[in-house]
This record gives C-alpha cells, structure tokens and sequence, in this order.
C-alpha cells in the first residue's frame, strides 16, 4: 500500500479529482486522522465540490441500513450512476473493524469501478466522526460521484448530525423499533425526509407503518413546507421497494430542487457544519486547557467548595481560554 510520502498535496488533489481509486483511499484515510495533509487537499478541491447528491441513512443498529445502501447501490448502478459510500459506525473503535460488518453486505459492489465504499470508525468521539464524514462527502464529491450515501447507525441529535450534511435523510426502521418511534413522538428526532421500515415481511410491520403515519400525521407543520414524508415498507435483502424508496428518494431531490429549497438547505446545512464544527473544538480545546491547567482546575474546585459562584468561574475560565472579555453572556444582542 503506498505509504503517506507517496503523495503531495498536488498529486493527491489530482488523484482525487481523476476518481483514482488509490488517491480516494488514501484521502478519506487522512482524513479520518485529521492529517494536515487531508485539510489542505480539501481545501484545494472544495470550489469544485457541489455536484454530488448526499443521501444519509440513520437508523437504530441492525435495522438493515448497509444492506438497503447495498440494494440502492445495485439499482442506481442500473442507470450507471456512479456512487460513493461513507459507512459510520461509532461504535466500531478501528474502521477495520468497522469495514468487516459492512463489507459482507456491501461486497457485492467492491469490483464495480463506479463505486467507491468505505467504512470509518470512531476516532474519539462524535464530533471528530462528523467532522470526518463532511471531509469524507467532500472528497467523493470531488472525485465525480454522483450521489453518495451515509450510512451511521443511531437516532441520537449527534447521529443526526453525522447525516445532517446530507441533502435528503432517510430514516430506516424495522417492526419493534419502538424506540425510534418513541423518540421521533417526543420530538427528540428531527423528521426524516423519508422513512423506510424494513425487513416489511415481519408480521409487525403494518402495525408499525400505522404507528409512524399517526406520528406524522400529528407533527408539526409537516405539510406546511410542500413535502409530506413517505413511509415505504422495503426488504433489502430481496431488494422489495427499493425501486419505490429510490423514487421517493428522488422526488424529495426534485421538490428540493423546483422549490429552490435545495440550495437554500446546502446554505444551512454548511452553516450549521461550519458552527458545529467549530464549537466543537472550542470544546475540545477547554477541555483539554483545563485538564492541563492546575490554576483552571482550582477555580472548578473553589465552586465546588462554594467559594466562588459559578458565573464567576465561567467568566475566569473564558477570559483565560479564549481571551473573551465579557463572558457573561447575559447583553441584548
Ligand atoms: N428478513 C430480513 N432481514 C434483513 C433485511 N434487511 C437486512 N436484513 C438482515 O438484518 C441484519 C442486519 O442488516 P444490516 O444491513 O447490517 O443492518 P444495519 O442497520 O446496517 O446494521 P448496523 O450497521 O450494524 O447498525 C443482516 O443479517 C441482514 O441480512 C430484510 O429486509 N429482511
Ligand atoms: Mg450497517
């Protein structure tokens, strides 16, 4: 395997914007470690970026999420859509690990030269898996892929995040995935754009369609934006409605695109990245300034004796860290 001094920041780009197989791999690999060498390359093939479609699939684990992006591959790869796939799997320490799983499902593409499969694992925490799917959709985008797909598995607000870049979220759900339908009741879960309850040749699976459609039926205003979220019985593994999700997949593409709604979700989307991203490592870094600073840890330890009241500490703490005068956040903006 060609080590990391093989490529620069040019052949790299290059290898990259050519599709070359080799250059994606080794890319989307700097960038799971956060190599300086990962940014500057994205950096270079950003402008050029946008043409992809992303498409994130979340959903509760074992649902059948990497064996309907299988089937969706198969069925866009009909019409010679070129593909790339960004599996995230959190739990998975080693994106080994991560790839073993998937590469049983997804195997079946691994020959074809029009799709791209990978698989990351955690590094850390979900901030740094988020940041690394962006880089990851970025560098497919360059390459020429016409649509990509996320697959990340939970439906967490930070799950959610991961797919959040996507331009389309597909929720994936089985029969008994009361949790999700609890969650998505209670608001914990955004609305997905689309619903796929899988594995429909379950006997509970029209108890569950009816579940979900009372849930939409009650949310708020889902009919006022122009786009009422479809619900589509699948089976993956015999690739049953996986024609019909693929449409509707489509047709929230094309409500997004007619209604300008598209570039006006990209706009957002980038924004709330670029935020979160950012907060993120401003997180990171207070953290780490703390735990390294006795002087930071001793005003912690002053507000747990009641010495010094909590703002107080705050505002210490800000003005160390980030030199930000007036930290308590309490003016009229
Ligand atoms: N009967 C049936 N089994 C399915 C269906 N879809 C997937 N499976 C099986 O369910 C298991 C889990 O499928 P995966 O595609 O790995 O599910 P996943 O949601 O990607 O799982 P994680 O990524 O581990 O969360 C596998 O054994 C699949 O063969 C389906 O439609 N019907
Ligand atoms: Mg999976």
């Amino acid at each position: 395997m060609a080590g990391r001094r093989d490529w620069t920041r040019e052949t790299l780009a290059a290898g990259v914007r050519g599709g070359d197989r080799r250059a994606l791999a080794r890319a989307i690999t700097l960038v799971e470690n956060r190599d300086p060498l990962a940014y500057e390359v994205v950096a270079d093939l950003y402008p050029e970026t946008g043409g992809a479609y992303a498409v994130g699939l979340t959903g509760p684990p074992g649902v059948g999420k990497s064996s309907l992006v299988s089937a969706l591959v198969r069925h866009v790869r009909e019409r010679d859509t070129s593909v790339g796939v960004v599996s995230v799997d959190p739990s998975s320490p080693f994106s080994q690990g991560a790839l073993l799983g998937d590469r049983i499902r997804l195997s079946d593409h691994f020959l074809d030269p029009g799709v791209f499969i990978r698989s990351m694992g955690t590094r850390g925490h979900l901030g740094g898996l988020a940041e690394a799917t962006l880089q990851a959709l970025l560098v497919l985008d360059a390459a020429g892929k016409e649509l990509v797909l996320l697959e990340t598995v939970g439906t967490g607000q930070s799950e959610v995040e991961i797919v959040g870049i996507a331009d389309t979220v597909l929720l994936v759900l089985m029969p008994g995935s009361g949790d999700s339908v609890q969650a998505l009741k209670a608001g914990i879960m955004e609305i997905p754009d689309v619903i796929a309850i899988n594995k429909m040749d379950h006997p509970a699976a029209k108890t569950m369609l009816s579940e979900v459609r009372s849930i939409l039926a009650l949310g708020p205003g889902a009919e006022d934006d122009g786009w009422r979220q479809p619900i589509v019985l699948t089976e993956a593994v015999r690739g049953e409605g996986v024609a019909e999700l693929w449409e509707q997949i489509e047709a929230h593409r094309a409500y997004l695109e007619e209604s300008g709604r598209l570039e006006e979700r990209r706009r957002r989307n980038l924004a709330r990245e670029v935020f979160s991203l950012a907060s993120g490592r401003a997180k990171q870094h207070l953290e780490q300034a703390v735990a390294d600073d006795p002087e930071l840890r001793r005003l912690l330890d002053e507000v747990q004796r009641r010495e010094l009241d909590p703002l107080s500490a705050v505002r210490e703490i800000l003005e160390k860290v980030f030199r930000i005068g007036d930290g308590d956040g309490t003016r009229a903006s």
